[in-house]
Parts: structure tokens; sequence; C-alpha cells
């Protein structure tokens, strides 16, 4: 019963988050898709989510937006590209938890700077500190109408994982 209301809960605050408008990020701000950034500067002060989308700016063919794994990020290798784009303006949107890696996969660009990882975390965004509150009398106008013992159980379970 316990699982089952936090699964509700879980449920509702996924949903109220849904809600809420995913965030679009300039990678680079003013700089833009280039090199010379900074880019795990850029990223190092932003919580990614599922649904955000992020807009690489460059002129066409002068870039690349190219997705590969965490091993050719490493290496700047755009062999086993994941997706890759060169029209210019390249928009990705965040489809799956973890970590996204992308690369300029023109030569020496990447070398140069042009890497990006971001890692994207499964809860929407939209559900800021603020709002956060908002969840927590629904839970302790319950745990009063919950007899003790169960109250109880339901804690030590949830210490157990
Ligand atoms: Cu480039």
């Amino acid at each position: 019963m316990a699982k089952a209301l936090v699964l509700v809960t879980l449920l509702v605050v996924a949903g109220y988050a849904a809600q809420a408008s995913a965030t679009a990020y300039n990678v680079g701000d003013s700089q833009g898709w280039t090199t010379g950034a900074d880019y795990t500067r850029w990223a190092s002060n932003k919580a990614f989510a599922v649904g955000d989308t992020l807009a690489f700016s460059y002129p066409p063919k002068a870039h690349s937006v190219t997705e590969v794994n965490k091993s050719d990020y490493d290496a700047c290798s755009g062999r086993n590209a994941l997706r890759d784009d060169d029209k210019g303006n390249t928009v990705v949107t965040l489809d799956s938890p973890g970590w996204h890696y992308y690369i300029c996969n023109v030569p020496g660009h990447c070398a140069a700077g042009m890497k990006l990882a971001v890692l994207v975390s499964a809860t929407p965004n939209g559900v800021t500190r603020a709002e956060a509150p908002l969840v927590a009398p629904w839970s302790r106008r319950w745990a009063p109408s919950s007899p003790r013992p169960r109250a109880l159980r339901s804690s030590s379970r949830c210490s157990e994982i």
C-alpha cells in the first residue's frame, strides 16, 4: 500500500512536471558552436532533462554536430556517429536520460574544444525548488491517517533499498 502511494505520488509529480515546458538551450550561448569555446564550462551549471533541446548555432558545413559514445568522445572520433548533421543550426532534442556526447567532426575541431557532454536527467524540468514544497504537504497529510506500525514498516522497507 505504501509503495502504491509512493507510485501515485511519483505519477502525479511526473504529470505535473510534464506540463511545464522543456528548456531550450543555446549551446555556447552567444558564442554558438565554434572552436575556442569551453563547452564543459558552459554545461557545468545546467541541469538537462529529457525533453530539453540543444540548439547548436553555426554556418552550414562549417562544423558538424556529431553524437558519439563516450570512448569516441574521449578520442574525438566521429567514425561511429550515432547522429550527424552539418546543415547548420542543428537542434537536438534530448530524448533519453543519461550521458549524451557531441563533437564537431571537422578535423581538428574536437581537439580544439568542440566537444560537449551533457548528463540528461529522466525527470522533466519545470519543477523548481520553489514549487517543490507543494508536494510535501500531501505526504504530511497522509502520514497521520496511516497506522503507526505500517509507517514504521514502510520506512524500514525504504532503508533496505
Ligand atoms: Cu567544427
